[in-house]
């Protein structure tokens, strides 16, 4: 039976972190601004067909040109955190060689509002935008790629590391790797499921040497990775082993590597619920120490929470949860809950953060109504301060997003936003949901209803 909130209002630990999400291809626009090079978002939105409304990056929110308008913003919402993503390609307009520093001092201004602020940056290293260049050189299918954002991480944590901020070394490996290497409907749109997991182990081999690179910058700060995790719930009890194989695809793959130094032996192969790339082809690109690298300590494990998927006993998709107008998503608040006790249970006490956490609005047309959002948003917060009631180490939660953005290959179909854009204008309007999470800053409490 369903948990019931208390009547008392729930309190979140002193200094606990309130932020909001967005990532740099989805806010930024200004694609060829100050010698930015293209990603491989830049060329897949050109493709006919690939998304939904046609649209492209440009000019998305503007946040390239508005940040200091968007930083005023946050900080009438009370934000303590906002937590965004550099384009490499503004960095390294090919991924590597020398540095655009017009690019890099776009983020240079923007820590230095935050920071004036007195909001947290939290700062996304990649967010699925790689260099075009790059991946014309074969992209994450390729060892290399690692190396060069170790390099390029190492440029921005001697750029931009001199404040305290959280770094997130790489955003939803498993989404970049899956949607965009096997499912093919996000760049570089592959159809390879050997692929995707060369995709998997180059980006967890990127993250670990990155946390190697922060940790000889001697920056302050904290890095972690940010992995979207999603509770799996077997439909057909009598033959859970597809269920199992889904989890091991869709959560031990990462969590293992990162936090116990090994990989999961039941995520890749040809059985329902795996990821039908060659195993043995996967090893073989395991050098010796790769794990360990992968496994170098972190301060924090980022989650990504939108809810669960249910798995017959043939693998298949089940909805056993209300459904947004994103159709994968999968809404139960309960299931975050579930979620951070299995985190604190299973793997090495670690600090937890919620860096992405939301709903589309019913509809894609601009609204600042958005009563959806506000229960959503309740309901989670609600778990959360439950799970740190039973003792989970979480200590903070961003929800997803600030702004209405490119919402990828769903173009602009979909708001995601706290605060509504109208992308005629560029005119930002707050939601209603964002009065609420306002009020729960200032509180620093959630209350039942
Ligand atoms: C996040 O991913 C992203 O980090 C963020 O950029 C994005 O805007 C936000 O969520 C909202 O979508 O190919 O149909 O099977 C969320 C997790 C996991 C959702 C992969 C889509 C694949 C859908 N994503 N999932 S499908």
């Amino acid at each position: 039976s369903a948990w019931m909130p208390p009547t008392e209002p729930m309190a979140f630990p002193k200094g606990y972190t309130w932020g909001a999400a967005t990532s740099s291809f989805q806010i930024e626009g200004a694609l060829t601004a100050d010698g930015r090079g293209p990603s491989v978002w830049d060329t897949f939105a050109a493709l006919p067909g690939k998304i939904a409304d046609r649209s492209t990056g440009d000019p998305a929110a503007d946040q390239y040109h508005r940040y200091a308008d968007d930083v005023a913003l946050m900080s009438s919402l009370g934000l303590g955190a906002y937590r965004f993503s550099i384009s490499w390609s503004r960095v390294l307009p090919t991924g590597a060689g020398d540095v655009n520093q017009a690019g890099l001092d776009y983020y240079r201004r923007l820590v230095d509002a935050l920071v004036g602020a007195g909001i947290r940056p939290a700062i996304t290293l990649f967010h699925w935008d790689l260099p075009q260049a790059l991946q014309d050189a074969g992209g994450w299918a390729t060892r290399d790629t690692a190396a060069r954002f170790a390099d390029y991480a190492a440029i921005c944590f001697d750029a931009l590391g001199d404040s305290e901020a959280d770094w997130l070394t790489v955003n939803e490996p498993k989404t970049h790797a899956f949607v965009g290497h096997w499912y093919g409907t996000h760049a570089p749109g592959l159809r390879k499921a050997d692929a995707a997991a060369a995709a998997v182990h180059h980006q967890l081999l990127a993250h670990g040497l990155a946390v190697q690179r922060f940790r000889d910058s001697g920056a302050p700060g904290r890095i972690g990775a940010a992995l979207n995790l999603i509770p799996v719930i077997a439909t057909e009890p009598d033959y859970p082993e597809a269920a199992t194989f889904t989890d091991a695809r869709e959560n031990r793959l990462f969590l293992d590597p990162v936090l116990k130094g090994s990989y999961p032996d039941d995520a890749i192969g040809d059985r329902p619920g795996q990821l039908p790339a060659d195993p043995a082809a996967f090893a073989a690109l395991q050098q010796p120490g790769d794990l360990e690298v992968i496994s170098a300590p972190c301060d924090l494990l980022a989650i990504q929470y939108y809810g669960v998927t249910g798995v017959d006993g043939i693998g298949n998709t089940v909805e056993v949860a209300p459904t947004s107008l994103a159709s994968w998503q999968q809404i139960d608040p309960q299931g975050l809950y579930d979620l951070l006790v299995r985190l604190k249970d299973e793997y090495p006490a670690i600090p937890l953060i919620i860096t992405e956490n939301g709903i589309p609005d019913p509809t894609g047309d601009l609204t600042v109504d958005d009563p959806d959002r506000i229960e959503f948003l309740r309901a989670h917060l609600q778990q959360a301060a439950r799970a740190i009631g039973d003792g989970v180490p979480l200590e903070g939660h961003y929800v997803w997003s600030l702004l209405d953005n490119f919402e990828w290959a769903e173009g602009y179909t979909q708001r995601w936003g706290i605060v509504a854009v109208d992308f005629e204008t560029q005119e930002r309007t707050p939601k209603k949901s964002a009065g609420f999470f306002s009020d729960v800053i200032a509180a620093n409490a959630v209350a039942r209803d």
